[in-house]
């Protein structure tokens, strides 16, 4: 772990900070981890096996989260969308490391309350441990008074969940694997900012049923202990990342499609070789890969393109000159409930007070409308 430098104020105890992060989608997948001895020293560091690269969404997916540190709170509190979270739970735990991390970095013990109202579906494949790790780490951060570049939070918001890492940035983002052992050249960095590219589009189908089997985490675990493809994936993933970063500055929409599509069946390849199988994909998801492909074939060209993380709903990226075209075939499929057309968004930010969750004089949740 880097050393940071404490070079602000120091800690705002008793004042809320609020900030907002947004969910992101990626392009090239991270799906695995790297294990102790292979480059890594300790598993809890979250180090991937391979790059990813991710767009960032507007903020119609994101989460708003509150914190305070106070010296009236005898243990952390976390309470998402009204509800107060058990932090003794295992995944939780694991994620809010980042609050240990950055209360060892700023010299401190000081407990927090944490409030937070996610507006991405939670558990639906999209997500919504990417924009929570980062609205959370940003957030503390801030409030605990630390001057840290963002490319160095990302650093610790890997940890709390690798696609946080991603969400601190807009635009096109690039999360590199990295090689050292402690995980300090794990990092996100921006390749274009979210205005880079006005004519990309993006839909969300949103799915009636969209329950997901297993967690991302204890899934990425299975993959790497049982599947024999998982290897080729990690070499293929690096190769598409470098593919697609020639594509997207050539803004070459047909070779990002490709490259997307490709990218998103190969790591459910990989899910399907995995003991016991992990199967995201539903008959919804198929009748909307087979329409876009049919969409292409009838065209002669990619207008659309396709990706699923670990969950049946779809991210479709299209041109503006064919948005209308793509809305009208989506619609005609059965099972998609809902259709979100989220913008290309910011980073991580802090909020001002009148969106603060946390009231600031008793210090305690404010409820929700
Ligand atoms: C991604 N996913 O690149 C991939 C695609 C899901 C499929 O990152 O264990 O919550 O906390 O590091 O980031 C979702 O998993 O996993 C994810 P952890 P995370 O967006």
């Amino acid at each position: 772990m880097m050393k940071y430098k404490n070079s602000s104020p120091g800690i705002v105890v008793d004042r809320v900070i609020t900030a907002q992060a947004n969910s992101n989608i990626a392009l090239v997948k991270y799906w695995g981890k790297r294990s102790i001895g292979e480059d890594c020293s300790d598993e809890s560091l979250n180090l991937p096996a391979n790059s990813s690269l991710s767009i960032t969404f507007g903020d119609e997916l994101s989460t708003i989260t509150s914190i305070v540190f106070s010296e009236k709170l005898n243990e952390d509190e976390f309470y998402l969308n009204d509800k107060k979270i058990d932090l003794g739970e295992k995944e939780i735990q694991e994620r809010f490391i980042v609050l240990s991390k950055l209360r060892g970095i700023a010299g401190t013990k000081l407990r927090a309350r944490v409030v937070s109202r996610n507006f991405v579906p939670t558990a639906s494949g999209f997500g919504s441990s990417a924009s929570g790790m980062a609205a959370l780490t940003f957030a503390a951060a801030k409030a605990l008074g630390l001057g840290v570049e963002t490319s160095r939070l990302s650093e610790i918001a890997r940890i709390g969940s690798g696609s946080a890492c991603r969400s601190l940035f807009g635009g096109f983002v690039e999360w590199k694997r990295g090689n050292e052992s402690d995980g300090r050249d794990s990092v996100a960095k921006q390749l274009y900012q979210e205005g880079y590219w006005p004519e990309l589009r993006l839909i969300v189908t949103a799915l009636e049923n969209p329950k997901k089997s297993i967690s991302s985490r204890a899934g990425m675990r299975q993959t790497a202990k049982t599947s024999r493809l998982y290897k080729e994936r990690i070499i293929g993933a690096e190769e598409n990342v470098e593919a697609l970063k020639a594509a997207l500055r050539e803004k070459d929409f047909e070779k990002v499609g490709e490259i997307t599509m490709q990218d998103t069946m190969m790591m459910h390849a990989v899910m399907l070789d995995t003991r016991p199988p992990i199967m995201y994909l539903n008959d919804v998801s198929r009748e909307t890969i087979n329409t876009i492909e049919e969409l292409n074939r009838k065209e002669g060209r990619i207008v659309a393109a396709y990706t699923y993380d670990a969950g049946p709903n779809a991210v479709i990226l299209t041109l503006d000159k064919d948005f209308d075209k793509v809305m009208e075939a989506l619609r005609k499929i059965n099972g998609i409930s809902k259709l979100i057309v989220p913008g290309i968004g910011r980073g991580a930010r802090v909020l001002d007070e009148s969106q603060s969750l946390i009231d600031p004089n008793t210090l305690l949740p404010l409820p929700g409308e």
